[in-house]
């Protein structure tokens, strides 16, 4: 009994202590654009070797594999090919919201067994010519809880319905769970041991972000196959730590046609040099599951780190991306998400594209007529029913006419 006190007694004070370091680095984080540190950007449009990228032939054949080594080697971790064997099965489909559409349950399952799966929710509109344009992104709490009222402004799917789009979406923890332990269970998916680092690490040091994007790319693997779905118009979307997630995932995926982060913050879109909100310190801290061991380093460094989060957003080029953020989310610094979407417009501009204007655009004014798009939502951090609006506007307009 005794030894339990002691250990119960030992047990809090140490919860105390991390509870009370987490509040002291979240205390010490800068909110005041006057004490941004100077920082110098580096360009992504010098290769390696420190030779000018000069044209889009050599960016696309040679400098941007380097700019996806530098992330896949120094922050997330490289994400593996596909597994072998990966198959479908429809698990269940029915009409929805009055007939507007199909919602149906796709299993993946991860390789030739038939032990590692998770499941897909898909709505699909319904009375539309031809193949639709999807939104694909991971959720936080369950398939099923994207259809909870309650959360729907989250998963707004009778509006993209409406605009003759999909939406295919499946739940973070089933592809891996989002902490050191495995076996996290929602009411209805349940998260089996561990998760596809796990089952196909193969001796890799890959982060969760990684893991997501492998899953995102899996969803591809099945979109692929659904002929109710246009293969050149998928979206990858992600709201926060997803939409870091998205981000990377677009970097690794050219299956897909659009990247959408929404407010992604430090180690998404937000430009790291900053230090304005979360940091490296307080992310690596937090939350060291999301990336390589590598990244450890860079924990205070931001400077030395070789390259800033626009390089992540220029991966996305020629294909159009949007960057959002929140009035009130300055945790994940929407001045710096803006910045990196700006900057990224350098590497646009080597295919004859127009990236963003060069002023920051006020609250709630879109600036989404060219590749690269960005708004600033009056509001809180999270992803709601404006920044669908935002996002289906931009894909009617940039898959307009698209073949
Ligand atoms: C925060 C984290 C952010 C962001 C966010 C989220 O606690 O510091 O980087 O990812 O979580 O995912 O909601």
């Amino acid at each position: 009994m005794n030894s339990l006190v002691r250990y119960l007694s030992v047990a809090s004070v140490f919860l105390m202590l991390s509870a009370s370091a987490l509040y002291s680095q979240r205390r010490n984080v800068n909110y005041d654009e006057a004490k941004v540190p100077q920082y110098e950007l580096p360009d992504p449009l010098v290769f390696e070797s420190g030779k000018k990228v000069k044209n889009a032939r050599q960016w696309t054949s040679k400098r941007r594999a380097e700019v996806v080594e530098v992330f896949a080697d120094q922050m997330f971790g490289h994400v593996p090919a596909a597994s072998e064997g990966v198959h479908f099965a429809l698990v269940s489909e029915q009409e929805v919201y009055g007939g507007l559409g199909v919602r149906k349950v796709v299993r993946v399952f991860l390789d030739e067994s038939d032990k590692h799966w998770f499941d897909v929710l898909i709505h699909l509109p319904k009375g539309v010519d031809g193949p639709v344009p999807m939104f694909v992104g991971l959720n936080f709490k369950s398939n099923a809880a994207t259809l909870d009222e309650r959360a729907g402004f989250r998963w707004p799917y009778e509006m993209v319905l409406k605009a003759g789009m999909g939406v295919a979406t499946a739940w973070r923890d089933a592809v891996e769970p989002d902490g050191k332990d495995s076996n996290i269970k929602s009411e209805t998916d349940v998260c089996r041991d561990g998760g596809v680092r796990s089952w196909y690490n193969e001796g890799g040091d890959w982060g969760a972000i990684s893991a997501w994007a492998w899953g995102l790319s899996r969803i591809v693997d099945y979109l692929e196959t659904d002929p109710a779905v246009d293969k050149d118009k998928l979206i990858v979307i992600g709201h926060s730590r997803l939409g870091k997630a998205a981000l990377w995932t677009g970097a690794n995926d050219l299956r897909f046609d659009m990247v959408i982060s929404n407010d992604s913050g430090c180690c998404g879109a937000a430009i790291s040099r900053r230090k304005f909100g979360e940091t490296f310190e307080v992310i690596g801290t937090s939350f060291p599951h999301w990336f390589t061991r590598e990244f450890d380093k860079y924990k205070g460094k931001e400077e030395i780190f070789p390259a800033d989060q626009h390089w992540l957003v220029s991966l996305v080029a020629p294909r159009p991306v949007y960057v959002a953020s929140a009035t009130e989310d300055l945790w994940a610094d929407p001045k710096g998400e803006w910045l990196s979407a700006k900057h990224a417009g350098e590497v646009y501009k080597l295919f004859g594209l127009s990236g963003l204007g060069d002023k920051m655009p006020g609250p709630d004014s879109p600036d989404r007529e060219n590749h690269v798009g960005y708004h600033l939502r009056t509001g809180k951090h999270n992803i709601v029913a404006y920044d669908w609006q935002q996002y289906i506007e931009f894909v009617k307009t940039h898959f307009k006419d698209k073949k």
